[in-house]
């Protein structure tokens, strides 16, 4: 898929406030820092679209972002950082939660995982929430261009070893980097091939 257009919609604290325009959503979530907001900007190819940051946390509100006139991208707030407020922290994970759940028009959703890090549990207890939930989600693994190919592998295949054992699903894994650009074809492949299975 080209992409020729990808605009900024509007940020929203939750789901009640979200767009009401359905269009067909994509969600990205994963731990702060992960790098959710840069594979928004490797697939649109536009540099400062989803704003990216050294802190974690960075995002904090559902982000909105029409592609092509068509369909959406949407950033999710990261999980796992412990330096916002408790409340707040709260209110973000249960809008989350909610969006991912409840939200109609949402068609798929990555999930983003470090390539460089050992099976998280706040990752793999997500996992089990998503696949309690029934969302239908693939995985990304991120950053892919710090380590190399091998390690990346090896770190993959612990991760079908030992998080996802036992749950039942088989998810689609994706490596990434946005300095490389390596996934963005395939990432872009499987969106476009989501969208026209209707
Ligand atoms: N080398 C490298 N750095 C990356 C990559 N993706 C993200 N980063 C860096 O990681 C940091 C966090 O990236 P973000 O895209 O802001 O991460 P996020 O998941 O949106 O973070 P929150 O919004 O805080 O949840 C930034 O410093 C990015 O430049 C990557 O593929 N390779
Ligand atoms: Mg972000």
């Amino acid at each position: 898929m080209k992409i020729t257009s990808a605009e900024f919609e509007v940020s929203s604290p939750d789901i009640r406030t979200a767009p009401r325009l359905v269009r067909p959503e994509f969600a990205f979530i994963g731990r702060s820092n992960v790098g959710k907001s840069s594979l928004i900007n490797l697939l649109t190819e536009k540099r400062d679209l989803a704003r990216v940051s050294d802190k974690p946390g960075k995002t904090r509100l559902l982000n909105f972002f029409v592609i092509n006139g068509k369909w959406r991208l949407v950033d999710l707030p990261g999980y796992g950082y412990a330096h916002v407020a408790k409340s707040e922290r709260f209110k973000f994970n249960v809008a989350v939660a909610d969006f991912l759940e409840n939200r109609e028009s949402l068609r798929h959703t990555y999930l983003l995982i470090d390539s460089r890090l050992e099976p998280q549990k706040i990752d793999v207890d997500f996992i089990g929430w998503l696949v309690g939930a029934k969302v239908s989600f693939s995985l990304i693994f991120t950053k892919t261009d710090k380590q190399s190919a091998n390690l990346t592998n090896t770190s993959v295949e612990r991760f079908k070893r030992t998080a996802l054992a036992g749950l039942g699903v088989e998810p689609r894994i994706f490596i990434s980097s946005s300095k490389t650009k390596a996934g963005r074809k395939d990432i872009l492949a499987d969106i476009t091939a989501r969208l026209a299975a209707v």
